[in-house]
């Protein structure tokens, strides 16, 4: 049984991690795809980075919920056979034990040298420049994926997809491309695909089955479905 899992801001709320679109979105006021761009860093690099700051610092306050240790419970048992993608940039996923998380959209607690394309992981302020440690540049932005960017270990991930059985999508809008896309992929190739969210996706119909409600209580209860179902050898 191999499973894809992806990840979205709606698995960490329930831990107090505000999502992007819902009404007490991340960027008050602002729509994320204004803001989350090269161009948006180029012209305010301050605010910015102090909004990533507040962010990283936010970190320390928030704990793993139970959506995000039964997807860990679920690698402890199928090891290699689960790719987990994460959208998200906090660390809930491995402080929830999970030791393999793709991060596709980046971390918060790692910078990105735009002189030497070095990635170092880095958990105080950007805003006062610091060097990067490989080549001495002060030039040191947050290791994330904006818009227009390309995401991270894409190549992994199609690969996943491409052999997986089942694939799931927990708590994302599926506004954002190309991980609103996988759905697609993983289903043409063969997999069973089910959306677990608070409310209809962006992509929902493109899914087998859909399951509508808090990540906190869906995701336990299919982890619990899909480990009884193994153990059967079904
Ligand atoms: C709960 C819950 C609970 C709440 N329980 N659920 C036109 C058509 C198609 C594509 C494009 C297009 N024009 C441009 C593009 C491409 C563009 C794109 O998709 N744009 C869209 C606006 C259309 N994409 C890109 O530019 C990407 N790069 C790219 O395409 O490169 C080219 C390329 C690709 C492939 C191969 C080769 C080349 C890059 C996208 C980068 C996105 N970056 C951000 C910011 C990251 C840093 C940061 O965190 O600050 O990523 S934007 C933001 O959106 C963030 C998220 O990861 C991402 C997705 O958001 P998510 O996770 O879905 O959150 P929400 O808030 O939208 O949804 C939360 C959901 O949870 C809701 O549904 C709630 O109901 C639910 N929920 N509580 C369960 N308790």
């Amino acid at each position: 049984m191999r499973i894809v899992v992806l990840t979205g801001a709606g698995i960490s709320a329930e831990s107090g991690v505000p999502t992007f679109r819902d009404a007490d979105g991340l960027w008050e006021g602002h729509r994320v795809e204004d803001v989350a761009t090269p161009e948006a860093f180029a012209w305010q690099p301050e605010l910015v980075h102090a909004f990533y700051d507040l962010r990283r610092a936010a970190l320390a306050t928030v704990e793993p919920n139970p959506a995000h240790r039964a997807l860990a419970r679920l690698e402890e048992h199928l090891g290699d056979d689960l790719t987990l993608v994460t959208q998200n940039i906090d660390d809930l996923h491995e402080r929830a034990g999970s030791r393999d998380v793709v991060h596709m959209h980046g971390e918060l607690r790692s910078a990105l040298c735009t002189t030497c394309g070095a990635r170092s992981p880095h958990t105080a302020s950007l805003a006062d420049e610091p060097p990067c440690p490989g080549c001495a540049t002060p030039t040191l932005r947050p290791d994330v994926v904006w818009f227009g960017e390309v995401p991270y270990e894409l190549g992994r991930i199609e690969r996943a997809l491409e052999t997986a059985d089942r694939f799931v999508s927990i708590g994302t809008s599926g506004a954002v491309y190309p991980a609103a896309g996988f759905v697609q992929v993983a289903r043409a190739a063969g997999a069973r695909t089910l959306e677990l969210n608070l409310e209809p996706s962006e992509g929902t119909d493109f899914f087998h089955e859909a399951r509508h409600g808090r990540a906190g209580e869906l995701v336990p209860a299919w982890v619990d479905q899909v480990l009884e179902d193994t153990l059967a050898g079904r």
